[in-house]
Order: structure tokens, then C-alpha cells, then sequence
């Protein structure tokens, strides 16, 4: 019997959607031709360096979806999809709280974990979901209608949900098990011809129109692919030659000559897109509704806590020198902000314990007996240093991306009570671990130093160096 491994069916799925997304959005297939024409140019001008951060291969086929769902029960539904195509829960992002602009949804997102199934196809999904207990929002009466609403919807068929225990279960499908599935789970995903029920609709897009998008109609759909960038500023140049009208600004860490970490993204806006609604009087009209976007993102290095704590501090420093300038464009506040702050290369940023890296014994080290301790490992020319790729999101990047697309405000009275959520919780209403995606990074560096300490007879590596009293 041949079976269609997980990795392959993941690979399948993300071009399946890919095309499904292109025939839905035809800007998102100009999105793609202008975003290769781009990265090949990058390519050929800067050879293997452009791959510093992954091969082009896995660059070119990268995408990260969103989806939006209503309840812990779909999200569980979404999750064992997911499990099928390897692409596990990872990170807590609460968008309840988020500036510009409050979202009522928790997210995470899906993702493989394994280093080589990233480096082979790192298809991601956001997936966010709604808090209709949120009282800020929603006050008890439409929460309580909202809540009938989302458990009287059925978003993935049974067929569906049973394949995917079956694939993730055994690691993949028989052949002919493994093309219904992408089938099915492709449907899953897009736009639904079903009337939208306007009243309904408009009443929870006087909350958020994000609400609006999944608790006013009956499916879900994906909300944008994204591809990945080698050169976002140049793509954001060049869209506006293809008539496409990209947000006010790049999104996330500014360009600037050092080690790009985190991830940097822009849109294009909303497009008023065909849909089908029911007036009150029964009436089926056509109108359109905005709520798919594009949008690009490039890659950078993963940081340590300690990395996006001087993250989190550099943004701050950034907010305060814009509040006293704000006539400076937004980017150069921010370059000056890393210029000072961070270091210039990759070894400083492994040296200094803000940027996760993976070790290797250098081909070219020295005789003589190796340090115990990393920074003199490195200093002394014993091993290199490679990136680990942040492989997750941006919560503040992804309210500002959320909310350079929203057609409203919304409302929500900071006042009432809010739901708490957390990881945790989260792990226990779907039924699945929601893994931190530190761990992750952690754990991949942990097991490039066992294997330099064990290629160099040391016992153990520190990462922080005692030796020479390195603060720079
Ligand atoms: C998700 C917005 C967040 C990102 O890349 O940060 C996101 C959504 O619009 O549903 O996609
Ligand atoms: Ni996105």
C-alpha cells in the first residue's frame, strides 16, 4: 500500500489551498509573482548569503495562512486537520488587549516543530478564536446569542475530521484517502456562496468586524496567505507600479544593516469582495464585504527571552521618541533605535545570548585543548554560529495588521470584566498541548552544543561566558 506521508500531505495542502486562495483573490497570484520575481533577484545578487536564514527552495514554497473559527470545539476540529499535516499548536497570542486597536480573539498558530520538516516545508496557520464571553465586548444577551450561533454551526464534515484522526494516527494516507482528504479540507476553507444574514451581521460588526467575519456567517474561510519574503522593502516598492495599495508601514523591526531578527511584514488592504446576503424582509441582494487581505513577511533570527526583552524595550524607546518627533518617518526612528541597541552581527548576537543559533565544530579550529564556555568557543575560532529562523508571529504586528484592515473601530468597554486566558487554558479546551515556542528554540541550540561538546570530549558547554567577564 502506498502512503502519502505527512510532510508530503502538508506540502500538498499549502499549494492546494495557494491555488484555491489565487482563483479567490487574483491580487494574492500578482502578490506571488512579484514576491519570486523578487527574492530570485536578491538571489542571484547575493548568492548563498541570501540563504543565511533558509534555502531558497524552502523560501519560495513558505507561506503562513490565517484562519479565524468561534469555539474551543472548533479549534479542537481545526487542530486534529492540522495534526494530520504535522502542524502543531505553538505560542499564546491574546489580541483582547492589543493597540491600536482591542480584537476579541485569542490566537496560536499550527506549525511543524522538527527542524528538518521546517527546513522541508514550514507551512503555518494562524488560527484565531473568538471570546464571545468576553464581557467588554459582547454584554450577556448577544453573548449568549452569539454562543447558539457558533454551536449550532458545523464547519468541517465528519469525512474530514476522520481522515485526518486516520492520517495523523498512522503518519499519512493511502493514496486515494489522501486526495479526498485535501479535498475536503481545501473546501473547508473557502468562501462560502451562502447568503449572509445582514442584521446579524451588522450587529456584531458594531463590536469588531473581526467578530462579524466569524460569528455572522456560517463557515469558515482563510483570511490571507502569506508569502515570505528576502526583500520585503522591495516588494513594498514595487506593488504600488501593480496599482495595489499596500498599509502605511512595514510592520515589525525596521530595515537596517545588521542581523534582521523577528519577522517583518505589510499588507495590501481589504478588497471589496462578492458575497450574497439575506435582507430582513427575506430578500437575497448581492453587496461585498471587506475582509481578506494580502500580505508579505520576511524572516529573521529567532531571539532569546532575553533578545525580545530588548525587543520589547527598543519598540518602547521607538513609541517615546515618535510621541517627541512625530514628524520622523517611523522607520528611522526605529533604525536609530537598533543602531544603538543591538549588535551588529550574528556571532555578537550569539555571544551576547539575544539571538538563537545552532553550533558547529569549525573545520579550520584550532590544536590544543577547547574552552568549556561558548563565547570563547566562538572568539577563538572553534565553531560557527548558524541562525535558528523565528518560525512564529508578532502579536503587536499582527493587532497592527488586524487593524490596518478593519472597516470599523469596533467597540469594547475596557471597564467589564474580561475572560482570562492564557496558555494553559487554552491547551485544556482543545485537549492538546499548546507547546511555547521558546522551548522549541531552546531545545534545538541544547542539542547543537551536546554534539559540539561531544566532538570536542568536553562535558558540558556554557552558553553565558564566566570566562571573560563579557558584558559588551
Ligand atoms: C490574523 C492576523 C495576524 C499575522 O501574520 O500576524 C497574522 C488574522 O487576520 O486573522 O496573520
Ligand atoms: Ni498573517
Amino acid at each position: 500500500m502506498t502512503v502519502v506521508e505527512t510532510l508530503e500531505l502538508r506540502a500538498r495542502f499549502a499549494r492546494s489551498l495557494s491555488d484555491l486562495y489565487g482563483t479567490e483573490v487574483p491580487a494574492y497570484t500578482t502578490l506571488l509573482e512579484v514576491a519570486e520575481a523578487v527574492n530570485d533577484e536578491l538571489l542571484a545578487r547575493l548568492g548563498a548569503d541570501a540563504e543565511r536564514l533558509g534555502s531558497i527552495e524552502r523560501v519560495t514554497a513558505e507561506r503562513h495562512g490565517a484562519i479565524r473559527v468561534g469555539t474551543p470545539r472548533e479549534l479542537a476540529q481545526v487542530a486534529r486537520i492540522f495534526g494530520a499535516l504535522g502542524m502543531y499548536p505553538t505560542g499564546f497570542y491574546d489580541l483582547r488587549d492589543a493597540a491600536p486597536a482591542p480584537i476579541p480573539v485569542v490566537s496560536t498558530a499550527f506549525r511543524p516543530h522538527d527542524p528538518n520538516q521546517l527546513s522541508r516545508n514550514p507551512f503555518r496557520v494562524f488560527v484565531s478564536m473568538l471570546v464571545p464571553e468576553d464581557e467588554r465586548f459582547f454584554d450577556a444577551d448577544l453573548s449568549r446569542r452569539l454562543l447558539d450561533f457558533l454551536g449550532s454551526r458545523t464547519l468541517f464534515p465528519d469525512e474530514l475530521l476522520s481522515l485526518a484522526d486516520t492520517a495523523e494516527r498512522d503518519d499519512g494516507l493511502e493514496v486515494a484517502a489522501a486526495d479526498r482528504f485535501l479535498e475536503l479540507a481545501t473546501a473547508a476553507f473557502a468562501l462560502s456562496p451562502d447568503p449572509v444574514d445582514r442584521d446579524w451581521y451588522d450587529e456584531l460588526e458594531r463590536v469588531s468586524s473581526v467578530a462579524a467575519d466569524i460569528g455572522g456567517v456560517t463557515s469558515t474561510h482563510i483570511n490571507h496567505l502569506t508569502p515570505r519574503l528576502l526583500d520585503i522593502d522591495e516588494l513594498y516598492r514595487r506593488m504600488a507600479a501593480h496599482g495595489i495599495a499596500m498599509i502605511d508601514q512595514i510592520q515589525g523591526p525596521p530595515r537596517w544593516d545588521g542581523p534582521d531578527i523577528l519577522l517583518r511584514q505589510t499588507s495590501f488592504r481589504a478588497l471589496a469582495e462578492p458575497r450574497l446576503f439575506r435582507e430582513a424582509d427575506g430578500r437575497i441582494v448581492r453587496g461585498d464585504l471587506r475582509v481578506r487581505f494580502g500580505e508579505v513577511e520576511a524572516r529573521g533570527v529567532a531571539p532569546t527571552l532575553a533578545g525580545r526583552q530588548l525587543y520589547d524595550r527598543m519598540l518602547a524607546e521607538a513609541d517615546a521618541r515618535s510621541r517627541n518627533a512625530p514628524d520622523l518617518p517611523r522607520d528611522q526612528v526605529l533604525r536609530a533605535v537598533w543602531e544603538e541597541n543591538l549588535p551588529r552581527t550574528d556571532v555578537d548576537l550569539a555571544r551576547r545570548d539575544l539571538g538563537y543559533y545552532t553550533f558547529a565544530v569549525r573545520s579550520d579550529r584550532p590544536e590544543g585543548v577547547p574552552p568549556g564556555d561558548l563565547v570563547t568557543l566562538l572568539d577563538d575560532g572553534w565553531v560557527e554560529a548558524t541562525p535558528i529562523v523565528y518560525e512564529d508571529f508578532l502579536p503587536r504586528s499582527a493587532a497592527g495588521i488586524f487593524a490596518s484592515n478593519l472597516s470599523g473601530q469596533g467597540s469594547a468597554d475596557a471597564s467589564r470584566t474580561s475572560a482570562p486566558r492564557d496558555r494553559a487554558w487554552l491547551a485544556k479546551a482543545i485537549g492538546r498541548p499548546v507547546i511555547d515556542p521558546d522551548d522549541l528554540y531552546a531545545h534545538q541550540r541544547a542539542e547543537s552544543l551536546e554534539a559540539v561538546a561531544a566532538a570536542l570530549g568536553l562535558d558540558h558547554i556554557d552558553v553565558v561566558s564566566s570566562a571573560k567577564g563579557d558584558t559588551s
